[in-house]
């Protein structure tokens, strides 16, 4: 494959598709530029002052890492100056950041995580940025909230840079997903692979197995059926991934194939689960449908949910198109048999 860069990939699907208009462009080189920045910190280590807690809570109640707030402040001043953008959220501000009055407002609404799975930061484990891009379609004056309200499906782009071996952005515009290698002699993000495939099967599940106890009978089926392995039910052994940091995880099932779990659990019986539908679950979800997978809540395609706030939780199923299905389809069964008990009761 020809190495072109960002930029000409942008130029290319502006001019020769039509498909991004230049606001859309330049807000994914500005983050692409952010996503650089953010590598090149996380990359210090030890070597600089950005490892350890920033001694800080977030809005979900989590301690914040340095890195966490220095990757958020990245993607913040990287964004504000544009013109492309109304507002951002980030898993790290419990509310929305208008791009100030100083600056000229855009139509575009950015979300993001800015450092996802920064408890393996301090252990040298691959960490990402995860980010989700939105039209504002009210057209009241100014931006709230309730703008960034809008289901999955109404995505105008998503992505993720994961910062690994090699640092990676995955990119989709909503026609198939593109990844681009950070070229570190001169700084460019180079396109090493177009039209990316999710396998339709696998045999390599990823789920916190220590929740085993917590999980809804679907799962634990699910699960202990994979386990059982060729002389059980699926009639093949399975392996069993999980980094904790979902940008790896679903990296990982992007490149060979896999099924990620991360549903909801009797630990937090109130929380729907434990990752965040806006900034993780959707623009996740946009980029393996658009490469071919499926990703659900269980019951429903997470990119049909309708957010009723900027920071709610998700249970995520999400990775090979019949893996998925059918673990979905177990909480179907699930569903109706208990509808058929209650109806018999
Ligand atoms: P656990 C990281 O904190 C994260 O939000 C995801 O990146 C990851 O998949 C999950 O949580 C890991 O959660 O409970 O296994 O530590």
């Amino acid at each position: 494959m020809k190495r072109i860069s960002l930029t000409q990939y942008l130029v290319e699907q502006q001019r020769e598709h039509g498909r991004i208009p230049a606001q859309l462009r330049l807000l994914i080189e500005v983050v692409a530029r952010a996503c650089k920045r953010i590598a090149i910190a996380v990359n210090k280590g030890a070597l600089g002052d950005v490892l350890g807690s920033a001694h800080s809570e977030n809005v979900q109640g989590e301690i914040q890492k340095k890195l966490d707030v220095i990757s958020n402040e990245v993607l913040i001043e990287a964004n504000e100056w544009g013109g492309h953008l109304a507002a951002m959220a980030s898993e790290e501000m419990d509310s929305i950041h208008v791009v100030p009055n100083r600056y000229p407002q855009g139509e575009y609404l950015l979300l993001f995580d800015p450092l996802d799975g920064s408890s393996n930061i301090d252990v040298n484990v691959s960490i990402g940025t995860i980010f989700s891009v939105l039209r504002k379609i009210s057209h009241t004056p100014g931006v709230s909230e309730d703008d960034f309200l809008q289901p999955g499906k109404q995505q105008a782009a998503a992505g993720y840079c994961v910062y690994g071996p090699q640092t990676t952005l995955v990119l989709t515009l909503g026609n198939g997903v593109a990844l681009f290698t950070l070229d570190r002699e001169t700084g460019s993000w180079l396109l090493t692979q177009t039209d990316v495939q999710v396998p339709q099967d696998t045999k390599e599940f990823a789920i916190n197995m220590s929740n085993m106890r917590h999980w809804d009978s679907p799962v634990r089926q699910y699960i202990d059926e994979c386990l059982a392995g060729r002389d059980g039910p699926r009639g093949k052994d399975f392996n069993m991934r999980w980094v904790a940091s979902m940008v790896a995880d679903v990296h990982r099932i992007l490149t060979r194939g896999g099924v990620f779990l991360y549903p909801w659990d009797q630990r937090e019986p109130d929380k729907p689960g434990k990752l965040r539908l806006m900034y993780e679950a959707n623009p996740m979800a946009f980029i393996v449908e658009q490469a071919g997978g499926a990703a659900t809540n269980g019951r429903e395609r997470i990119l049909d949910i309708v957010p009723s706030k900027l920071h709610e939780r998700v249970s995520v199923l999400l990775g090979s198109r019949n893996e998925v299905e059918r673990v979905t389809a177990y909480h179907a069964a699930a569903a109706a048999e208990a509808g058929a008990t209650e109806g018999r009761a």
